[in-house]
């Protein structure tokens, strides 16, 4: 169920002042203040704290230095009581008798706090006219009509409580893989400049590219004199909203969103694309204040100031005015979800194992499970015993398990070495789901996978003259600027409606933009420089697997890109007749890439059904009749569909695949990283896609040639 945050005041790690920082006070006075609310203090005393937390946010004087000299009490809008309070805090390390308004309110309220659109005013009303303490209980009152009669409420507000429940259990459960990225690779580099750490690296399903992270795993070299210093820090990092425990080898904690507040070298480190020019560009969509974790790009851009490009390789556009598709948006929740996601929270587990141990511990908590067990497996068979702590001779070994049976361990620098003991290839981190890998790397046949400077350029994206931001020059110079050769443009057809209004290109336009493009593509020959737009759409399948826009507007086009987007239509009907629909409309003659093949939204919507094996068995044949017919990886963190599950099969059915941001501003281009991400899951080599052809080649291809 939801991802527990209980509030407790934060405990001084410090043995002299000053026992807590800016950020620390601040958001316990932001706390007192909605307790109080909860509690049912009166205004007055409820917004002193609100405006202190406030003021103190915004000081621009050294805290700890204004509650040693008391400078405290001269600063507007520091009440003597509130003044006290935090010069206690900072000076002495507690905070009076605060503890028990903590203790008093029920975890349950401010677990309340995280559904959209509920305040403390609210909660309390239930509380006190209903007796509920739990989401449980309130989802239940609400099923039963018991919210709609209390004072300033009605049936329209009870069904926005469901909705919103419905939305924090779907969100609570498992987060994107740009989020948890963002979130793992930070924490992995804090980790490593903290002294006493030796090496950190993430684990996990993060670090094996699932679309989805339960939570994050982390590992870190430690040796035992140092570990209750480096726990200690770990423990005093900003934006820790829950401690789950804290042991003498693994720390359990929650993160929310001030955990990027002054990340700046913290953050993400490689370089998941080719260098960029600094992001000063459109979608600095500016609203610096809304950071949250699913709108990633708001939360980088706070600091982007201090840190190089590097970092806004995991960002993601901004859901306000550049980003996710009205689609997207809509299935997500619309602004509800848009709210909570500046609230939401990721669990995090640092393991710290002495540091010869760091290169098992790292690949036994990379998993997966079932990876795991064939390794074990594999070493059984050469009489060898793999744990996490090492790879020990089962006859040296006796009865000694664990860390002391390690001690007979074969060495190991790193995972290559493990696997090179037990007779493979090293396995990247990505192909470890047990889906044949073992085999492969025993056979030294693993994939030499896709790297994302192989990308020479994508085919579907979208501009002013759809719903994106920006023109075709913009988007081109941004494609550019990643050092792409060609950029395919698909802006939606004109039958596309998303709330009631027109998104897509009249049919008597594309001409128009067809023009532009060849106006474009003219200059840049004759300036010598090797880049081209391809002019195509993203056509709607509809419903009985007719693909919209007269055929001559679509003849006239490189490429087209299938999509269905009436998504409820689909999911109401069986799946044969969707399949046979879906290979209705690729069978068309000027089908050439078939887009988000099953329209899910991660953390939204299940995609409709499918018979995805008989779609790619089908294009498979008409590619080998002739027919260019390649399947989209959607590149967006939100849908990244194609799942990479279904990769493999193409590639056996010798469909190429084409990874596509499905971009809606110039930023949106760089979601092809966890495309290329979700391709190597997938066993992709540079050969299968389409994105790692000259345009030229390309432009061949679509033709026809
Ligand atoms: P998640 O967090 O649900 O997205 O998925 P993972 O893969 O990160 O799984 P998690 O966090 O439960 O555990 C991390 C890794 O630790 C997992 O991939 C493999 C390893 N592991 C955990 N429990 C077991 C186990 O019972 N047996 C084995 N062999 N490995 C385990
Ligand atoms: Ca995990
Ligand atoms: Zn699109």
């Amino acid at each position: 169920m939801v991802s527990v945050a209980t509030w407790k005041l934060p405990r001084s790690l410090r043995s002299q002042p000053p026992h807590f920082s800016k950020s620390q006070v601040v958001a316990v006075l932001e706390q007192i203040s909605t307790l109080l609310m909860l509690d049912g203090a009166n205004a007055f005393r409820v917004r002193a704290y609100t405006n202190a937390s406030r003021v103190i946010q915004s000081l621009e004087q050294d805290l700890a230095g204004l509650a040693e000299n008391g400078g405290i009490f001269g600063v507007k809008g520091i009440g003597k009581g509130i003044g006290g309070l935090v010069t206690e805090a900072v000076m002495q390390g507690t905070w009076g008798g605060l503890g028990e308004l903590y203790e008093k309110i029920p975890d349950g309220l401010i677990q309340m706090l995280q559904i959209p659109g509920l305040g403390p005013k609210r909660i309390k009303q239930f509380h006190d006219e209903l007796g509920i303490e739990t989401i449980d209980e309130l989802k239940v009152a609400a099923e039963d009509g018991q919210l709609a009669n209390l004072e300033r409420m009605g049936k329209k507000s009870e069904l926005r409580v469901l909705e919103g429940i419905d939305l924090l259990t779907r969100m609570a459960g498992r987060r994107r893989l740009d989020v948890g990225l963002l979130y793992g690779e930070a924490l992995e580099n804090r980790l490593r400049n903290m002294s006493g750490v030796e090496r950190a690296s993430l684990a996990g399903s993060a670090r094996r590219r699932r679309e989805t992270i339960g939570d994050i795993d982390i590992v870190a070299a430690v040796k035992e004199s140092d570990i209750e210093a480096v726990s200690a820090e770990i423990l005093a990092l900003p934006g820790i909203v829950g401690i789950k425990g804290s042991g003498t080898s693994k720390v359990s904690i929650i993160l929310g969103t001030e955990f990027f507040e002054n990340a700046g070298t913290a953050l993400p480190s490689h370089s998941p694309l080719p260098d960029v020019k600094d992001a000063e560009s459109e979608s600095s969509s500016g609203n610096g204040k809304s950071e949250s974790v699913v709108q990633t790009t708001a939360s980088s851009h706070s600091i982007d100031q201090d840190v190089t490009s590097e970092s806004d390789a995991l960002e993601i556009p901004a859901a306000s005015d550049s980003g996710i598709d009205g689609g997207v948006l809509a299935a997500l929740g619309g602004e509800a979800w848009q709210e909570m996601s500046q609230t939401t929270t990721i669990d995090v587990q640092v393991r710290m194992v002495p540091p010869q141990a760091f290169p098992f511990t790292l690949a036994y908590f990379t998993g997966s499970k079932e990876h795991n067990v064939r390794l074990r497996q594999l070493a059984l068979d050469r009489g060898l015993r793999l744990s996490e702590w090492g790879l020990s001779p089962l006859d040296l070994i006796g009865d000694t398990t664990g860390i002391e049976a390690a001690a007979h361990s074969l060495p190991a620098i790193d995972e290559a070495d493990i696997h090179a003991h037990l007779g493979l290839e090293w396995i990247p981190p990505e192909l470890r789901e047990d889906s044949g890998e073992v085999e492969a790397a025993i056979a030294n046949s693993l994939p030499r996978l896709v790297e994302p400077s192989d990308i020479k350029g994508a085919l579907h994206n979208h501009t002013i003259a759809s719903d994106g931001v920006a023109t075709l020059q913009q988007m081109a110079e941004e494609a550019m600027d990643l050092g792409w050769e060609f950029l395919g443009i698909a802006d939606h057809s004109e039958s596309l409606n998303i709330g009631g209004r027109s998104i897509g290109v009249a049919a008597d336009k594309v001409a128009e933009q067809s023009d532009l493009i060849h106006e474009l593509n003219e200059s840049w020959a004759d300036e010598g420089t090797e880049f081209r737009l391809l002019h195509g759409a993203e056509c709607d399948i509809l419903t009985d697997g007719r693909l919209d826009y007269p055929d001559d507007v679509r003849e006239n086009l490189n490429h087209v890109v299938g999509s269905v987007h009436a998504l409820g239509s689909w999911r109401n009907r069986d799946e044969i007749e969707n399949t046979e629909m879906l290979i209705k409309a690729i069978e068309d003659p000027t089908f050439t890439i078939l887009g988000h093949p099953t329209g899910r939204i991660l953390g939204g919507r299940d995609g409709f059904p499918v018979d995805m094996h008989a779609v790619l068995r089908r294009m498979g044949e008409l590619n080998e009749e002739g027919t260019l017919k390649a399947v989209e990886i959607n590149a967006s963190p939100y849908r990244l569909d194609l799942d990479w599950r279904f990769c493999h099969f193409a590639k056996q059915q010798e469909v190429p695949v084409v990874i596509n941001p499905d971009a809606h501003a110039p930023k949106g281009l760089r979601d092809v990283w966890f495309g290329v991400q979700i391709a190597r899951k997938g066993w992709l080599e540079p050969a299968d896609l389409l994105n790692t052809r000259s345009g030229k080649e390309l432009e061949k291809m679509l033709a026809g040639e």
